[in-house]
């Protein structure tokens, strides 16, 4: 595939950094709607406000951005090839919400080849350190995957369990740690071994709505997932 200049300086960059931030990627309106989505179902509704975990499989609503060319195109170019969906997660983060640890996507997916699991993690509202942005360790993704240790954290706020529990093991003084404060639209490209976390949401009043879509190269083997159950699908129709 043939990429256009300002494409090669972005592919330059994820290679090189492990991410990629693109301003302004989704319109406030496709993010807004996704957000009135959110609102139908029962983490909302029953008020626990508990991300939820591939909603895709009984809502085809959250499948509207995986499905834009736009996206297929920058994906495409990252990983080499026609993709895959994987997992999607919707992200209400209330305030008071815990953050996730620091992790390595794939330590959990194994995909094989790793630059062949690919996530992009839309802000659907201002995101700032205070309500709970992601922080990235940026070339990290060069240093193989760490071991993961279980912190003694039994319900952490609002949050899914393992993602604020399991903890990669690395020395943070190592990197440098950058805080990804995003507007409403900009989306983040994460290599699938780039070490990344967020910080609680510890505003009084702000949530901090996200949705994370996952991809695969098409053909890329990886871990289903006894609980996480991944299975591939379909982005192209
Ligand atoms: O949105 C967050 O707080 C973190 C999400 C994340 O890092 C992940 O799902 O891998």
């Amino acid at each position: 595939m043939r990429l256009g200049l300002s494409e090669e300086t972005q592919l330059d960059d994820f290679t090189k950094q492990g991410f990629l931030v693109i301003k302004s990627f989704f319109s406030r309106e496709e993010c807004e709607s996704l957000r009135e989505i959110s609102r139908d179902h029962e983490s909302y509704k029953l008020k626990t406000f508990l991300p939820l975990m591939n909603p895709h499989k009984e809502d085809p609503r959250f499948l509207t951005l995986l499905r834009k060319e736009k996206l297929h195109k920058v994906l495409e170019s990252f990983v080499g090839g026609k993709i895959r969906g994987l997992q999607t997660q919707f992200f209400y983060c209330h305030p008071g919400t815990s953050g996730f640890a620091w992790h390595q996507d794939n330590f959990y997916v194994q995909a094989e080849p790793a630059n062949c699991f690919i996530s992009a993690w839309l802000a659907l509202e201002k995101v700032t350190k205070e309500n709970g942005c992601l922080k990235i360790c940026p070339k990290s993704h060069l240093s193989g995957l760490f071991p993961v240790i279980e912190k003694a954290i039994n319900f952490p706020e609002g949050q899914d369990p393992n993602g604020a529990r399991l903890e990669s093991v690395f020395n943070v003084e190592d990197y440098e740690v950058i805080p990804i404060e995003l507007e409403v639209g900009d989306l983040v490209i994460i290599h699938s071994q780039v070490l990344h976390a967020s910080f609680d949401n510890a505003s009084k009043d702000k949530t901090r709505n996200a949705f994370l879509m996952t991809f695969v190269k098409e053909g890329t083997l990886y871990r289903q997932g006894f609980t996480a159950k991944r299975e591939d699908f379909n982005v192209y129709q």
